[in-house]
């Protein structure tokens, strides 16, 4: 561990100390200590290897040993069991403006409060203000404190967050001093949601690159300024760091700041049974008797070749064994946005879409579809108009008379968005969707059934020979509402079972199912049909936030329905 985490360490075990109501003698030891590390004048691997450490006013004998475990062996036992003596929640606290170890101490031994969400409501409750050395004023500035803290804790969905790293990288790629520029972090692999934003500039002039970056105008706190690194926080919470790095760092950085930490751990474990460290900075041989240290590589290319390994995507960079994979050249080729012939799960304003099934068509045309399936909502969903059955059977003629003629090169597939019933039924009698091309099959309502009876439910949605794929398996709303509870394993054995296809959900709120399941399931024969669930002509082009996650989940190609030919879709829609 290095001297400035070891400074970090020491600081910590001073608050959780104090937060433990322990004697102020021994929480200052450690606070006096970090001090006395950070003002330190001599080298301080040199006070170590001499074992000199205790001749630094500030750190005795105990602390000296605790300083030299952590620089040898980056743990400590007494931080590990200290730390877990103290819930997660009650730290937390800290990190509100103005509260320190004292305070929260006080929340906890006095009301039990252990969250920020019981500070909140202790606040909200005025129960805050009642305690002795606190008062309205302090209660109003904690409440304020814990909203921003949520605003700005908050993650954002991909494509929210998509506008805004354009508009900064064409700015960064416009400045002369620029030599490269990259948005790393989950935002390169394509996470469904990001933190925060990591820009990362190959530039050997950093200070009006940074000024450039530091006064953007939707900036609202310039929250660090400084020639490697510079962060801002805009309207509204988002935070920015933006790094600046000479050219020949540029690819050793852009790997590390891509992550994931998952992915990064595995790379330095390869390269270090290799003989080589691997950093931000770039490779050295960890001996001296070692070949010479490697100074640049050109391209992320280079650098996995460092290692012998193939280049490795940023979306698989999930640290869930795309390394060995990529030691065997044994990647998956994944899917990609062209692969895409036509999209299923469409509404129109036959139901709750904003655009008429002509409109939908023609857009599914300029955007060089193959075919499009129309499956506007059932009846049972009457909050988002769904048809009943003269309505469905109405246009499914309208859709017959389209495609007979020919007015548009894209063939349009009549399907239904089918709501699985409580029970497990289906919406219509068997003989309305036997008339359909295809149908989707999808729960809208009692969302709240117990998990076993939610999977019995949506097997036997699955096992009805009508149904064609499973709509958003979980229902769930990034950032909003959490899946309901049911048993996604069994679910995707009960679709190969039945050779059903389970869709990948392509709107940005849904991303449904999730990434994390496909690998396996794809390996196993299941297939994925990626639908933008459009309800608007602009909304057909959501299917390429669909592919993305389609190869976070190492899809390839033929494991995706609808990147198939329109001969081969409509026979299997007819078999
Ligand atoms: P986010 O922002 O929460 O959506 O997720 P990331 O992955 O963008 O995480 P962030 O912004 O904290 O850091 C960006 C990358 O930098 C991360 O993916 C890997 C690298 N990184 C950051 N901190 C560490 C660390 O402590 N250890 C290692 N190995 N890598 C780190
Ligand atoms: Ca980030
Ligand atoms: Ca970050
Ligand atoms: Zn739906």
């Amino acid at each position: 561990m290095d001297k400035a985490s070891i400074i970090g360490c020491l600081e910590e075990i001073a608050v959780l100390l104090e937060l433990k109501g322990e004697n102020p003698f021994k929480f200052r030891a450690y606070e006096n200590g970090a001090r006395a590390l950070e003002t330190l004048e001599e080298n301080f691997e040199t006070l170590i290897d001499e074992k000199r450490l205790t001749d630094v006013s500030g750190i005795g004998a105990a602390l000296a040993e605790k300083i030299e475990t952590l620089y040898k062996t980056g743990k400590l036992d007494y931080y590990d069991k200290l730390k877990a003596s103290v819930p997660a929640g009650v730290l937390e606290m800290l990190e509100v403006p103005g509260l320190g170890a004292k305070k929260v101490r006080v929340f906890y031994e006095k009301l039990k409060i252990t969250s920020l969400e019981e500070l909140k409501e202790a606040c909200e409750a005025g129960k805050i203000a009642e305690l002795p050395g606190f008062g309205a004023k302090s209660q109003d500035n904690i409440l304020s404190g814990i909203n921003h803290l949520e605003a700005y804790r908050k993650r954002y969905m991909w494509a929210t967050v998509e506008p805004q790293v354009e508009a900064v990288l064409t700015g960064l790629r416009a400045l002369p001093e620029v030599e490269l520029a990259e948005c790393a972090g989950s935002f390169r692999r394509k996470l469904e949601t990001v933190g925060d934003l990591d820009f990362l500039v190959a530039s050997e002039a950093p200070e009006p690159v940074m000024d450039w970056f530091t006064r953007m105008p939707e900036v609202e706190k310039v929250t660090g300024h400084g020639t490697t690194k510079s962060s801002v926080r805009l309207e509204g919470g988002l935070q920015m760091d933006l790094r600046v790095v000479p050219k020949a760092q540029f690819f050793f950085a852009l790997h590390h700041f891509t992550g994931s930490k998952e992915h990064n751990v595995k790379m330095r474990q390869r390269a270090l049974s290799q003989g080589f460290s691997l950093s931000e900075w770039g490779v050295k041989a960890v001996h001296e008797d070692h070949p010479a240290p490697i100074q640049e590589v050109d391209s992320e290319e280079e650098l996995f070749q460092l290692f012998g390994l193939h280049y490795i995507p940023p979306e698989l960079r999930e640290g869930v064994g795309e390394v060995d994979y990529a030691s065997h050249d044994a990647l998956p080729k994944l899917v990609k946005p062209e692969d895409i012939r036509g999209v299923f799960h469409n509404h129109t304003t036959a139901s709750d879409g904003k655009n008429t099934l002509e409109a939908m068509v023609a857009e599914a045309e300029r955007l060089g579809f193959e075919y499009l399936g129309i499956a506007d909502h059932s009846k049972s969903s009457f909050q988002a108009n769904g048809l009943s059955e003269e309505k469905l059977l109405e246009q499914l003629k309208a859709i017959r008379k389209l495609n007979a003629s020919k007015q548009y090169k894209t063939h349009v597939f009549a399907g239904v968005e089918c709501d699985i019933l409580k029970d497990g039924s289906l919406d219509y009698e068997d003989a309305v969707l036997e008339e359909l091309d295809y149908v989707v099959a999808s729960v809208h309502n009692a969302l709240t059934l117990d998990e076993a009876a939610m999977t019995r439910r949506i097997i036997r949605a699955l096992e009805h020979p009508c149904t064609t794929m499973l709509g958003h398996l979980s229902g769930r709303l990034l950032l909003k509402r959490e899946a309901y509870t049911v048993n996604i394993p069994k679910v995707i054995d009960a679709a190969i079972a039945n050779k059903k296809i389970i869709e990948l959900n392509a709107s940005p709120k849904r991303l449904d199912m999730d990434w994390r399941y496909w690998h396996k399931a794809a390996d196993r024969g299941l297939l994925c049909s990626i639908n933008p669930d459009a309800h608007s002509i602009e909304q057909l082009k959501n299917y390429r936030y669909g592919v993305y996650c389609a190869r976070k989940g190492w899809l390839q190609k033929c494991s995706v329905f609808n990147a198939r030919p329109l001969k081969e879709v409509s026979a299997f829609l007819r078999g």
